[in-house]
């Protein structure tokens, strides 16, 4: 059976070149993305520099060989490679399945270049049936969640093995169940301006490529 996930990251990877400072998403599909950034760093002898959006990410590229460096040493980055959960025909963006959302987001803010590598499930008309993942501090998150409520969502707490899911920055995470997303920019906004929310899913206008791998093995590129 094809793996579209795998081919549309071997495609994404096709973007990496020497010398460059490559951001390494989380996930499923980020995963395929890292072990073949490896594979290439070997087979072409790549000199190449590294930073992890998740210590998930960050565990995976130590052992494949991939050299990290600490983000304050890092500079520009020149491409950022990652997946989403769901992508609409703006190219905006849910992500934060796999509660990576803030690092995500920053490593994503910083890059020259976002690529975003998906198989075609993940392709949507509008945004928001995927519930829309929020991180949130802690301290407060009941009053938070019922803000974040205020605003139109189902939401809840996201729990892992019986206990909230807390995030490699130590906070909460909200899924906010939607529906229909119909200005993605404006709730955005609207989702930051609430106290105790540190970062929402929502990522508007950032980016550049999605590359789209299909069950019957082809691979487009929406630019
Ligand atoms: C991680 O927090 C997410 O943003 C992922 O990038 C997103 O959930 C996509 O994951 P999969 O590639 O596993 O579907």
């Amino acid at each position: 059976m094809i793996n579209s996930k795998k081919s549309a990251a071997e495609r994404a990877v096709s973007y990496v070149s020497n010398g460059m400072t490559v951001g390494l998403g989380t996930g499923t599909t980020a995963y395929w993305v890292i072990l073949q950034i490896a594979d290439k760093i070997k087979s072409e002898n790549l000199k190449i520099r590294a930073i992890a959006t998740s210590v998930q990410s960050e565990k995976l590229a130590v052992k494949s060989g991939i050299k990290l460096i600490p983000f304050d040493k890092i500079g520009e980055i020149d491409l950022t490679i990652d997946g989403a959960d769901e992508v609409d025909e703006n190219k905006d963006l849910i992500k934060g399945g796999g509660g990576a959302l803030l690092r995500e987001k920053i490593v994503a803010y910083n890059s020259r270049q976002l690529i975003i590598v998906v198989d075609q499930s993940k392709l949507v008309h509008n945004l928001g049936k995927f519930p829309l993942p929020v991180e949130i501090a802690v301290f407060g998150w009941e009053k938070t969640m019922d803000n974040l409520a205020g605003l139109g969502c189902q939401p809840s707490l996201r729990i892992r093995d019986d206990v909230p899911f807390l995030t490699d920055n130590g906070h909460y995470i909200i899924d906010c169940n939607f529906q229909q997303i119909s200005n993605p920019s404006i709730l955005n906004r609207e989702i930051k301006s609430v106290p105790g929310v540190m970062e929402t899913g929502l990522f508007i206008e950032m980016a550049d490529k999605i590359v789209v791998g299909y069950e019957d093995g082809k691979v487009d590129v929406l630019d």
